[in-house]
């Protein structure tokens, strides 16, 4: 079993649209345990370094306004695999290529609106775990079920 932590964010189309409880409950459901979670309105400088890999892209200041536009709900998971079945739970960036049954196919239609964001690989988990929390925001927590979770 490896242990990972990956950072999942639901964006401000999905605060604004009341989709907290229900992206949520796609991770809890799954079996991954929460160790981080919390609400801000992020700064420019917080966008500018999360999505700095696409800092020469067309599409670079309007995501970085949207994404500093309202409330984010920024989150960190942790579990067996974690970062790849997130980004499995969560579907195709392009959500009207999201298969139905994934967080996208299911609730967006837009690109620019695809209201969650989750770390593409191990790399990019530390550097956006580390970015958007500090180590004493994180619980260290043992579920009462781990034991059947495990094996
Ligand atoms: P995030 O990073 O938000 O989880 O999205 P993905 O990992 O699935 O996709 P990405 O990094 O390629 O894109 C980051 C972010 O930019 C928006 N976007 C992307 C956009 O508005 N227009 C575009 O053409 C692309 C490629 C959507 C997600």
């Amino acid at each position: 079993m490896t242990l990972e932590r990956t950072f999942v964010a639901i964006k401000p189309d999905g605060v604004q649209r009341g989709l907290i409880a229900e992206i949520l409950g796609r991770f809890e459901t799954k079996g991954f345990k929460l160790v981080g979670l919390k609400q801000l309105t992020p700064s420019k400088e917080l966008a500018e370094k999360h999505y700095g890999v696409h800092k020469d892209r067309p599409f670079f200041s309007g995501l970085v306004d949207f994404i500093t536009s309202g409330p984010v709900i920024a989150m960190v998971w942790e579990g067996d695999g974690v970062i790849a079945s997130a980004r499995k739970l969560i579907g195709a960036t392009k959500p009207l290529e999201a298969e139905p049954g994934t967080i996208r196919g299911d609730l967006a239609v837009n690109i620019g609106r695809n209201v969650i964001h989750g770390s593409d690989g191990s790399d990019t988990a530390d550097f956006e775990i580390n970015l958007w929390f500090q180590e004493n925001e994180l619980v260290d927590w043992t579920p009462s079920d781990q034991e059947w979770r495990v094996e």
